[in-house]
């Protein structure tokens, strides 16, 4: 075990050295083993208590074991858990009257997975572009953006920009133009090819450490699109059921996807289930027969997403992230810390930017967060990932902020 981790003492070790035996090594998590969750809170096995500021990449928006989403999922799986789509269920007649309405779309296709979600949404944009806008066959195109991310499988991979995501593990997938992120005259270039068949992007990009893009970007892709016949897919899996303080980010712009894809926070860290949504004139273009999956809308899966919704609603999320996201930025900013660049973000989708001298100090602030209490993941080497559930109050807030800001002092 490296230096760095000393402080770690023995029960933690041994169930990371078990862990790092008997699984894949593709993560390199921070030091700490966790058992339990409430709210915003987690404890690890030596029943320390931390503040999670990732909120698992966003899955859990309405927090830890939310009460409300685990009793829908008791009581469901001592009901019914799995049809296959051989058969009608209840729960998805029920969901996808449900999350339509709320959404404002005709129809939903229930996946499990992001990624699958992001499959599924490209695979409606081809066929939609055969079908209807009378692309030849096996010519569709579609835009993607520059440090995009969307997912793991290798069709994803195929259009990354992120050499580490890619190296490896050709040959790729064809059939993907990229544009630079944020640059509306690439855009307008690309989307003037009559093979284009959609733009896919994330409104705010995540993993490319919160890139927010400037405002009237949204607006002026979608417009684009309009006018050239190309489909707009938002991804929100990441920023999309409250997170930046919108229900979704595109609703900033007032911009309404063609198709829409959800996950994450879709089930509030109970399980993987994500939706993509869109009206009957993409969505009927697929047949029965040419997509699907065993588990995607699945009963328990349903009943875990409407309590998941509801929670949304029932508990003003979508306010308390920009309340919360506002209040978190001014105190951080108000500091005018030496060795902070940037702080950005929308609701409580945030990062800072460290200015550093060596090359892992975002890893170093994180590590002394961990030991004052507090969660949080670096990005890219010089930037940290501040996320933490939407049902934070705001004595929780001056708490975070506490630990963040001694954690500062000690580390520069
Ligand atoms: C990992 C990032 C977050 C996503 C968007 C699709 C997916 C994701 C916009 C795929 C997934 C993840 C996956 C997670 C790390 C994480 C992440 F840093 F990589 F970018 F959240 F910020 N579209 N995001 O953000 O969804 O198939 O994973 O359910 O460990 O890879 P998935």
């Amino acid at each position: 075990m490296v230096s760095k981790y000393d402080f770690v003492n023995k029960d933690t070790r041994s169930l990371i050295a078990l862990e790092e035996r008997y699984g894949a090594h593709n993560y390199a998590p921070l030091p700490v083993v966790l058992r339990e969750g409430k709210g915003v809170f987690v404890w690890d096995v030596e029943g320390k208590e931390y503040f999670d500021f990732l909120s698992g990449y966003s899955s859990l928006n309405q927090g830890h074991c939310h009460p409300k989403i685990v009793n829908a999922l008791i009581e469901q799986a001592q009901k019914l858990t799995l049809t296959s789509r051989a058969f009608h269920s209840e729960l998805l007649a029920e969901y996808a009257a449900y999350i339509t309405d709320y959404f404002g779309y005709d129809k939903v296709l229930p996946m499990n997975s992001g990624v699958e979600a992001v499959e599924t949404a490209l695979k409606l944009a081809r066929k939609w572009a055969y079908t209807v806008k009378g692309i030849p066959p096996d010519r569709a195109k579609i835009i993607t953006v520059s440090e995009n991310f969307h997912g793991r499988t290798l069709n994803v991979i195929s259009f990354s920009t992120d050499p580490k995501a890619k190296k490896g593990f050709g040959p790729f997938m064809s059939g993907y133009i990229s544009i630079p992120y944020n640059d509306l005259e690439a855009l307008a270039e690309a989307v003037a090819d009559a093979q284009v068949a959609a733009f896919l992007v994330e409104p705010i990009q995540g993993e490319a450490g919160v890139r927010v893009p400037d405002a009237g970007y949204l607006t002026g892709a979608y417009r684009l699109c309009k006018e050239a016949g190309v489909l707009f897919i938002g991804d929100e899996i990441q920023t999309g059921l409250a997170r930046t303080g919108r229900m979704l980010a595109c609703d900033y712009e007032d911009v309404r996807p063609d198709i829409l894809i959800l996950g994450k926070a879709l089930s509030g860290g109970m399980l993987p289930i994500s939706a993509v949504l869109c009206d009957d004139n993409i969505m009927l273009c697929l047949k029965p027969g040419e997509h699907g999956s065993t588990y995607g809308g699945n009963p328990l899966a349903c009943a875990v997403a409407m309590a998941a919704l509801e929670v949304l609603n029932e508990e003003n999320l979508v306010s308390n992230a920009e309340t919360q996201g506002a209040y978190f930025r001014d105190r951080l900013r108000a500091l005018e810390h030496p060795n902070i660049a940037e702080i950005r973000g929308k609701g409580l989708l945030n990062a800072v930017v460290l200015r550093h001298d060596h090359a892992d100090a975002a890893e170093s602030l994180c590590l002394e967060m961990l030991r004052n209490g507090l969660l949080a993941k670096p990005t890219h080497g010089d930037k940290i990932r501040f996320s933490p559930p939407l049902v934070i109050t705001r004595d929780e807030m001056d708490r975070a902020l506490a630990i963040i800001e001694q954690s500062l002092a000690a580390c520069f």
